[in-house]
């Protein structure tokens, strides 16, 4: 007989009650961000259909060019964020500044949510994989008041959840409240997402190694001798690792968490303390992959969580994934940078 399907609104409600105190405004804002999610899976799956691919001719406050699904993803999470009422503001890759929502319901709400609405989105007209990453923090300035930025400037230390959602050959919610790490897949056919990896860990090694390889020539030495030590045949496997690159960071990590495997992404000429967000995609990131047994760090071997925010937009190193590969990776590190 099958089992019972058990739906992410289920699933939240009843993790809520592993948090004595819990009176459900986590749950709720979850909940919304789950609805928001499929509104913008909607329009991800018909984007070669309607007027929506492509460039909105204008360059957002990293100086990339905006897609048009990222103006709607980003819309969409922030309406959906703003009528959880349990967010008081948010902070997202598309906007220089924090946004404050000022409702009464709002200013009462005890959360700050950030998030990258539409990761990956270079890859938009060419259909491959993209993703929305949030995390979600309490607020420390005081309820009833509009947020402030010292309520997004928090150590990956003090985010309560932190997920994604990968849009994919099939969409995915992958998410941790602190307590493990759980998929859920979008059931297309009842509009639900329903439980499909429960209690997700990354494997303690994998063979799989995820670098934009062009930059090689400008990574340092530790970090280019450990790229050339994957290329060597493995005595256990008898082949050397794999290398997989999307340039999507939700679908890279996503196929290294379930499969083991490192993601990294040193500094560069152009990005020179990295390219990665600490706020939108490094922190939320760095949560999950150590829910799941695994590691997340930056160039100087400092864990991602414990990085003390001074920017918004702040970018950073980032290598993370499986636990054995970090620590492989970070003995190259210190032999010779
Ligand atoms: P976009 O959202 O601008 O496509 O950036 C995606 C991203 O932040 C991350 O998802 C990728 O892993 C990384 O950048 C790819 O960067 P490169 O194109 O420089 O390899």
């Amino acid at each position: 007989m099958q089992s019972k399907v058990n739906t992410l609104n289920e699933f939240i409600i009843e993790r809520q009650a592993d948090f004595p105190y819990a009176k459900g405004e986590l749950s709720r804002l979850l909940t919304h961000i789950a609805l928001a999610a499929k509104v913008v899976n909607r329009e991800v799956n018909r984007a070669g259909l309607v007027d929506i691919l492509g460039s909105t001719g204008d360059i957002n406050v990293q100086g990339e060019t905006v897609q048009k699904l990222d103006d709607y993803a980003n819309e969409k999470f922030a309406i959906a964020l703003r009528g959880s009422s349990e967010c008081c503001g948010i902070a997202t890759e598309e906007s220089q500044d924090i946004i404050k929502f000022d409702s009464d319901m709002a200013k009462d709400g005890k959360y700050i949510v950030c998030i990258d609405p539409l990761d990956g989105s270079s890859n938009i007209d060419v259909n491959v994989s993209i993703g929305t990453i949030f995390s979600i923090y309490r607020r420390i300035s005081p309820r009833g008041h509009v947020a402030q930025i010292d309520d997004f400037l928090q150590e990956g230390t003090k985010q309560v959840a932190s997920g994604y959602v990968i849009f994919g050959s099939s969409t995915m919610l992958v998410y941790t409240t602190g307590r493990g790490v759980n998929g859920f897949t979008l059931d297309p056919s009842i509009g639900e997402f329903c439980l499909s990896h429960a209690d997700i860990q990354v494997p303690l090694s994998g063979n799989i190694y995820s670098v934009n390889e062009g930059n090689y020539k400008q990574f340092s030495s530790g970090v280019q001798k450990y790229i050339d030590h994957c290329k060597e045949v493995d005595a256990a496997t008898n082949r050397p690792y794999s290398a997989r690159y999307i340039g999507s960071l939700v679908a890279d990590f996503h196929r290294n968490l379930l499969k083991g495997g490192i993601y990294m992404y040193p500094p560069t000429k152009a990005y020179k303390t990295g390219k990665i967000r600490l706020l939108y995609e490094c922190n939320p990131m760095a949560m999950i992959i150590e829910q799941a047994g695994g590691m997340a760090v930056d160039n100087e071997g400092q864990r991602i969580l414990d990085l003390k925010p001074n920017d918004l937009h702040q970018r950073v190193p980032l290598y993370i994934g499986s636990r054995n590969m970090i620590i492989n990776l970070l003995d190259f590190i210190n032999q010779n940078d």
